[in-house]
């Protein structure tokens, strides 16, 4: 990947998004002070804040396939997919009240999770390499929560925030891939007992495995491979959309059952 900062700016932009994740406050997109900054340059802070949390005793449990939709590009205004690692402090349980207090402004989507059963190498990964390597699938919610003012960011900017990573909730009912049409579920998300966003899964790049085989390829080039045991999330298939607390969510998902949560202070 192609980098334009020295290791003395990624570790002060590393900073800047720990202070802004960890104390949920907004700050400009990284870019307004670095513009020649590249998406290489996002994943050099990413994996430097990685270095952080798992020195500070974070598990990590997987990874995330971010961007990965028509409807999320547009929604986002960027044009190409991204990743970031999953913790075991983003988990959350289902049904679970989620407090919204250490969070800047967190959105929901729904997104189809891969148990990943072999480890996967790219570059070269192809949505059939992922689909023999999983496990099984289940639905999740993920709770992104971009740090960045207003919503106003780029995707190097979003690279370095971790894909706006924030929490995450698997639920519903585990299925094996052979015993599902993985492209073409459909999926509705209700936000207080109304209807707010619906879509089919094959918004994921043509098919969820898709996403995971650009995760596996992208982690290929940060020098990575995906480990067996990984908990993989392949992107939002709807929008995201906004949550404050009292507000109740529930994602149910044709053949693989429901995710539901609450937001509170
Ligand atoms: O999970 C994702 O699709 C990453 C979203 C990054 C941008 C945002 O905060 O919406
Ligand atoms: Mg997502």
């Amino acid at each position: 990947m192609n980098l334009t900062l020295g290791r003395e700016d990624i570790v002060r932009l590393c900073e800047r998004i720990e202070g802004a994740q960890t104390r949920a406050y907004a700050i400009p997109k990284l870019t307004d002070e670095y513009p020649g900054m590249t998406i290489g340059d996002g994943y050099a802070v990413q994996m430097a804040l990685r270095q952080r949390f798992l020195a500070a005793g974070h598990k990590q449990v997987g990874w995330k396939a971010g961007l990965t939709s028509k409807a999320k590009m547009i929604q986002m205004g960027v044009n190409v997919p991204s990743i970031g690692f999953l913790t075991d402090r983003m988990a959350r349980p289902e049904n679970s009240a989620i407090s919204t207090a250490d969070l800047v402004h967190p959105r929901v989507e729904c997104e189809v999770a891969f148990v990943m059963k072999k480890a996967l190498q790219g570059p070269g990964c192809t949505r059939q390499d992922v689909l023999d390597a999983t496990d099984y699938v289940l639905p999740a919610v993920e709770i992104i929560d971009s740090r960045f003012s207003g919503f106003k960011f780029d995707l190097p900017s979003v690279v370095a925030d971790n894909g706006s990573s924030a929490r995450f909730v698997g639920g519903g009912r585990a299925r094996y891939v052979e015993d599902i049409d993985l492209d073409t579920l459909g999926v509705v998300m209700e936000k207080n007992g109304e209807l707010v966003a619906m879509a089919a899964s094959a918004a994921v790049l043509g098919h969820p495995a898709e996403a995971i085989a650009m995760l596996v390829n992208i982690l290929a080039e940060l020098g990575e491979g995906l480990p067996a045991g990984s908990f993989v999330m392949s992107g939002g298939i709807t929008e995201a959309i906004a949550v404050k607390p009292g507000d109740n969510v529930i994602a149910r998902f044709q053949a693989l059952g429901s995710v539901s949560m609450r937001f509170v202070e």
